[in-house]
């Protein structure tokens, strides 16, 4: 397709089995511990880019400033001529809450970008640029389970597994759809500079994204939720003793984290995550799939439930 100056790209957000947590010093975004994600099905962002005098963005109908997608596009301005732009971009699920909002909307503005003005960048390249923006951007650029590792002193995300390989079923609990209190960005720094556990998580994360990767590969659901699970609640130790403390939780999350302990003592194998908001992200097998999202939905506090399933990677729908 030729490139015009517009174009529609389509991305998901991504959901971390071992948590990203903290950058390293210096510039570029580049996360300092490795990373392993899937990619979601059922919930997306779609981004439109149009050239125009200057550049303006709109998020779900609503005009913003926003410092880090001005900052991504001056970015992007040192390597490419792209002119000013209209953006406009809808999620189809809660913004700015835990769900990864980030990652799914610089997957796809890059993705739309590069179709629009024609910048022929390949998926590693579109995934080095999206980082730039959100690093936990980077892994929604490619589809199933995605790593995303330091390789020849680069950062770079590839696919370790496609969804089919594993087709396992995500249940989100909505415990809050109000903003977060603490970005990502912030809170890593402050956790870094703060918490007496940083360097023990920057160590030990290594383990954990080698656990995951052997887990995912054979396959094996109890080591992968043995792993996933406490790479979540490090991640929530580390937010927790940063000073001032950080606490994403609300009473609902805690209450869903029971609820999935019940239900994995009856016999039902399901393990739960929770990122930089009070969302709870239940993992199971597709056939358990219902039985969580009830056990979810009767939780007090939990608003909604959102099921999704393992997804594609960052895509163009429209161009011209
Ligand atoms: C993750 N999160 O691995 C972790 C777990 C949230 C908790 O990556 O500063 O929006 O823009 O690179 O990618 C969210 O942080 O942060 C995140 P920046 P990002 O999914």
């Amino acid at each position: 397709m030729a490139a015009r100056g517009m174009a529609t790209a389509v991305a998901h957000p991504n959901v971390a089995l071992v948590k990203y947590w903290g950058k390293q010093a210096g510039a570029g975004n580049r996360p300092a511990t490795p990373s392993l994600s899937v990619t979601l099905s059922g919930i997306a962002t779609t981004t439109r880019v149009e050239a125009a005098p200057a550049d303006r963005l709109w998020l779900n109908g609503e005009e913003v400033q926003d410092a880090k997608v001005a900052g991504f596009l001056a970015e992007l301005r040192t390597a490419f001529d792209i002119p000013g732009l209209a953006i406009t971009t809808d999620n189809d699920f809660p913004t700015g809450a835990g769900l990864a909002s980030s990652a799914s909307g610089f997957a796809a503005l890059t993705t739309a970008v590069d179709a629009a003005f024609g910048l022929g960048l390949g998926g590693t390249e579109r995934s080095a640029w999206a980082r730039r923006g959100s690093a936990s951007a980077a892994r929604s650029i490619f589809g199933g389970f995605v790593a995303l590792v330091e390789r020849d002193m680069e950062p770079i995300a590839e696919t370790v597994a496609s969804a089919e390989h594993w087709p396992l079923a995500v249940t989100v609990g909505v415990a809050s759809r109000r903003m977060k209190s603490v970005g990502s960005t912030e809170g890593m720094e402050r956790a870094r500079a703060t918490s007496p556990f940083y360097k023990a998580w920057t160590t030990s994360t290594h383990d954990d994204f080698a656990a995951a990767l052997r887990a995912v590969r054979a396959r094996d659901f109890d080591a992968l939720a043995e792993v996933a699970e406490h790479s979540s609640m490090k991640l929530h130790a580390l937010t927790l003793t940063s000073r001032p403390a950080i606490v994403y939780w609300a009473p609902a999350t805690v209450a869903a984290l029971h609820a999935l302990a019940q239900l994995r003592r009856a016999g039902t194998g399901v393990f739960a995550s929770i990122d930089a908001g009070p969302q709870v992200k239940a993992f199971s097998a597709l056939d358990d799939a219902d039985e969580v999202a009830e056990a979810l939905a009767n939780v007090p506090g939990i608003e909604r439930v959102i099921r999704c399933g393992i997804g594609p990677g960052a895509v163009v729908t429209e161009a011209g």
